[in-house]
């Protein structure tokens, strides 16, 4: 896209950014940078020139009001739980994140992390580097994906990805989400408990919204049962996490799977220490092809909302109905 039909509004990039993002918005617009992502160390003069936010973390009611002339927020996930969307709907500021163009990559490391929590390689590498293997042979059998009945919290475009995946594997799929899908052969169950019941394996890739937080609690793992095998790829928020140390500790479930954390990047030692727990540092789209793509989406969505156009690519739902003004 290009900058030649655009203003030149400033745009505020609080704390981490992803570099594509501000080498492309730079060309373009003047950027302002705070570390910690707190507004009120900005002048005031300051606050009333921005009007665009591209963001990887928090930007809740406050911030927004803070800024008089914000339009735009450019989240940099697919996931922006950490904006309060509604709050800037309210004031009719555009919201925006990135979905789609990490679709494939995060179901790609939901089924990685499915075949490492139930077949624990990432134990059995271990075993071999610390010469184990030399010294007491072979690493203990495990689990088996065979025969397993795949529950889906969360089909939206990666849950419905993760499914075309586990189809190949020959695996029967159910899913919960508060709508049945027209149109898909999976069984649909209406609350997340029914679900959990009728299967021994449960994927989330759940929103973290005020309706599902911590909503895969200790009756979730109950009903899940004794072989139950939890991977969560969509959000830490979501899980009671004390419950699921609980789960794991006495065998109410088998074994989990985590790329995500209700308080990243601090990861609860009890779950760390546990052996049936396979941790990753919320790496689901972590490959340098994908941020690319999420970052020039990021970007995109700034560039056509201050073109003629005035128009967001990826409006988030609260916000679509959100025009440009000016
Ligand atoms: P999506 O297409 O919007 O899918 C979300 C699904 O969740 C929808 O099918 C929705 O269906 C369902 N849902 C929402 N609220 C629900 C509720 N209260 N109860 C039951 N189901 C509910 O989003 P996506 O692109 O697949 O991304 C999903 C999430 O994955 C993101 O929000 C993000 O948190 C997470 N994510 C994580 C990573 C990572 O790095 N680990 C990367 C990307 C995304 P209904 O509306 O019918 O309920
Ligand atoms: C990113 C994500 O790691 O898109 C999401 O919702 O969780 C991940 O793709 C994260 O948004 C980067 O800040």
């Amino acid at each position: 896209m290009s900058a030649s039909n655009i203003e030149a509004p400033a745009i505020l990039i609080p704390g981490r950014m992803h570099p594509h993002v501000t080498e492309r918005l730079k060309s373009a617009f003047p950027l302002i940078h705070i570390a910690d992502g707190d507004p009120a160390l900005l002048s005031a003069e300051m606050k009333a020139s921005v009007r665009g936010i591209a963001s990887m973390g928090t930007v809740n009611a406050a911030f927004i009001d803070a800024l008089p002339n914000l339009e735009i927020i450019a989240n940099f996930g697919v996931g922006y739980d950490a904006v309060d969307a509604a709050h800037a709907a309210s004031r009719g500021i555009m919201v925006t994140n990135t979905p789609d163009v990490l679709t494939e990559e995060v179901a790609d490391t939901a089924i990685g992390l499915l075949i490492n929590t139930v077949r624990e390689l990432p134990r059995a590498e271990d075993w071999l580097r610390q010469g184990r293997w030399v010294r007491e042979g072979g690493y203990r059998l495990t689990a088996t994906l065979r025969g397993r009945r795949i529950g889906i919290f969360g089909m939206g475009r990666i849950g419905l990805a993760v499914a075309r995946r586990l189809e190949a594997f020959g695996l029967p799929i159910a899913y919960h989400n508060r709508r049945r899908i027209d149109g898909i052969a999976y069984a649909y169950f209406p609350t997340l408990k029914e679900l959990a019941a009728a299967v021994d394996t449960l994927i989330s890739v759940a929103p973290a919204t005020p309706q599902t937080e911590k909503i895969v609690n200790a009756e979730i793992f109950e009903a899940l049962g004794a072989d139950g095998i939890f991977v969560n790829v969509g959000r830490g928020a979501t899980v009671d996490e004390a419950a699921l140390v609980e789960a794991l500790s006495k065998g109410t479930i088998l074994a989990a799977g985590l790329d995500v954390f209700a308080d990243e990047p601090n990861v609860p030692q009890a779950l760390i220490d546990l052996p049936n727990a396979s941790l990753l540092p919320h790496v689901a789209s972590a490959t340098v092809h994908t941020r690319q793509a999420m970052a020039d989406l990021a970007a995109d969505n700034i560039f056509s909302w201050f073109s003629s156009e005035r128009r967001a690519l990826t409006p988030v739902p609260e916000t679509a109905h959100v025009t440009a003004t000016g």
